[in-house]
């Protein structure tokens, strides 16, 4: 599946390095998503300065630390039932910090025509910490538009599977079948684009890394509010 591209002059392709963890061999697929090496400047700064400036959120039930700005103060409701969570929304002007996050999204807008307006940050203390598997389809957000990952920090690794819909429609009890999963390496300053569209039928996930020397990762979660 190839949805609408996230910009016109998209840098590269995706760097996805093929690992089968599915039987269904025959559906071999390729995440719609673009991976930009170099995006922010000064990577190191910006990951001192967000690190250390967030209001940080750290719930018991997340492995992770969490914080969600936007500019019209708009809550955000992630997963459902049981585990749903709301965040209050912080406002881009709160801090250096935020406006930081704030010029890294004009700057992705400016370069790649995009029209990204909100921002979810994850901050992943070390290797263990982790985000599973999951489709950012939240009806808040406009699933037309791309989402932007940018990473600072650590390297870390995202998977994607896509859902094979038509082993679904055959049986709707049978357990949902995944496509072979894509893996790819998330650098210091990178941000990977993952095409509008795309939460539809695919999922990803932040696995915890094999390596017991991971430092801290900051991803700034860049996504268009439906409005
Ligand atoms: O840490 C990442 O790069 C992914 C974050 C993510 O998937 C999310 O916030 O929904």
């Amino acid at each position: 599946m190839k949805s609408q591209s996230p910009a016109q002059s998209a840098p590269t392709n995706a760097l996805c390095k093929t690992r089968k963890i599915s039987k269904i061999e025959e559906y071999k697929m390729e995440a719609p998503v673009t991976y930009i090496q170099n995006q922010v400047n000064d990577a190191e700064e910006a990951f001192e300065l967000i690190w250390n400036g967030l209001p940080w959120e750290q719930r018991k039930d997340a492995p992770r630390r969490e914080c969600w700005f936007n500019p019209y103060e708009q809550a955000y409701t992630y997963g459902s039932g049981e585990y749903a969570r709301t965040y209050e929304a912080h406002s881009f002007e709160e801090n250096h910090a935020s406006r930081l996050i704030k010029d890294i999204m004009d700057d992705i807008n400016n370069q790649h025509g995009s029209s990204y307006d909100c921002c979810f940050v994850n901050g992943y203390e070390h290797g263990r910490q982790h985000l599973g598997w999951h489709a950012d389809d939240s009806p808040e957000m406009d699933q037309d538009h791309p989402i932007a990952t940018v990473s600072l920090g650590a390297e870390r690794e995202i998977w994607f599977r896509q859902r094979i819909e038509w082993k679904e429609s055959l049986n709707r009890l049978a357990a949902p079948k995944w496509g072979v999963t894509e893996v790819l390496k998330l650098g210091h300053g990178s941000a990977a684009i993952m095409h509008g569209g795309m939460q539809r039928s695919w999922q990803h996930r932040i696995p915890k890394s094999s390596d017991t020397h991971c430092g801290a990762r900051i991803s700034l979660t860049y996504r268009k509010l439906v409005r």
